[in-house]
């Protein structure tokens, strides 16, 4: 029994289409309804207009990447039960589509972060890459966020004074349009005055604050996820840990342990991000996956290289710091368990060969996911032949 392998696909208007998908040997396309805004219910119309286009070519649409939440239920505030209700209303008609997995996260106002989306690799291709004393500039010289100064010692300080005073104008705004790239929905561009706005909701609003947020959302959704035999998959943090000031809460295993022993359900789960995850030293990846295993129910499999310094890129996916061997193991040990196939999908790639000259969401060109899914597919059947 192995993973079902698919790639994430952003609907028609995706430079990679459904063909090209297929011919990279996956089964199935993992997908949202990006035209639909944050809050408002998706109709089952909709949902299988969308179904219609993939199955078209052959695959089937296996997970939902993302239904998103609506800032106000993180925050708690304004019209949040309503938009509880509306999201109770979409899970329940995805399940009526026949889709099964939901992927969200519950990070506040910003999803992922990277300071540079093409970083040369040696071998001539580009990865996204999260440099600390960029990000520091961006926080403290571009967004100058109020009590920022605070957060940072003298010598970062000092470091990050220096490369600002020598960036130029060019570099200095594309510094901030990849920084604002993780704002969903963000292919308008933000100013600063918007993010620190934004940024302010959550002023008083700690860790443990937005853990309860959290559960009281899982204690809402849980129940309809159960009774129609969906499966919600939340998303770590990324990077994982606290920016700009704002609290993360899907960091760690703790963290993770915190939010499935708040709703014990096979319905509460998680969607395993090597990526995320593994950008943070303490987590131990195979462990998670042994120990969280029953309610993992989608997999993002990516690797990243860490430094000393708090640097981070995206590797190759059987480089950098995780061991994807072990993970793969414990991978395909858990699917025998619990008689599964788990979907996967490559989590990004690098920017190669031909598509160094196209345009494609930033870790999402086709040929990067393909070589990463190859790769991926063939240690999986040696894996699994072997144990
Ligand atoms: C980044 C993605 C995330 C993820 C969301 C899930 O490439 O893995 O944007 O889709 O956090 O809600």
């Amino acid at each position: 029994m192995l993973m079902h392998q698919t790639m994430r696909w952003y609907g028609p208007h995706d430079a990679v289409s459904l063909s090209d998908i297929r011919q990279a040997g996956c089964d199935g396309v993992v997908t949202a309804l990006h035209h639909i805004p944050v809050g408002e219910v998706w109709t089952v119309d909709e949902i299988n207009k969308r179904k219609k286009l993939i199955e078209d070519v052959g695959m089937t649409w296996t997970v939902i990447e993302s239904l998103p939440v609506h800032e106000s239920i993180k925050t708690q505030t304004g019209n949040y039960k309503l938009y509880i209700e509306h999201y109770k209303a979409s899970i329940r008609n995805v399940a009526a589509s026949g889709l099964k997995v939901i992927t969200y996260n519950f990070m506040p106002v910003l999803d992922w972060l990277r300071t540079d989306v093409a970083y040369p690799m040696t071998d001539g291709s580009t990865a996204l890459y999260f440099n600390r004393i960029d990000y520091i500039i961006f926080d403290l010289f571009l967004l100058k966020r109020p009590g920022a100064e605070k957060e940072y010692g003298v010598a970062e300080f000092k470091k990050a004074k220096d490369r600002f005073d020598g960036m130029t104008e060019i570099q200095r705004s594309n510094l901030f349009r990849n920084m604002m790239l993780g704002l969903p929905g963000s292919d308008d561009s933000f100013t600063p005055e918007q993010v620190l706005a934004a940024l302010k909701t959550y002023e008083g609003i700690t860790a443990a604050k937005l853990k309860e947020h959290l559960f009281y959302f899982l204690k809402q959704v849980t129940p309809v996820a159960e009774e129609v035999g969906a499966k919600m998959a939340i998303h770590p943090d990324d990077p994982p840990y606290s920016v700009l000031g704002l609290p993360r809460i899907v960091s760690t295993e703790d963290d993770a342990a915190d939010l499935l022993g708040a709703v014990p359900s096979p319905a509460n789960g998680l969607c395993f991000c090597t990526g995320s995850y593994g950008a943070r030293a303490e987590n131990d990846l195979p462990k998670m996956l042994k120990r969280f295993g029953d309610n993992i129910h989608f997999l993002h499999l990516r690797n990243t290289k860490r430094d000393s310094e708090g640097n981070f890129y995206e590797a190759d996916h059987l480089a950098g710091d995780t061991d994807m061997y072990e993970v793969m193991k414990e991978v395909v040990l858990l699917m025998r368990r619990r008689n599964i196939s788990l979907p996967m999908r490559p989590d990004h790639g690098h920017q190669m060969l031909d598509d160094l000259k196209k345009k494609t969401y930033p870790g999402y060109s086709a040929i990067g996911r393909l070589r990463g899914l190859a790769e991926l597919r063939g240690l999986e059947l040696g894996v699994s032949r072997s144990i």
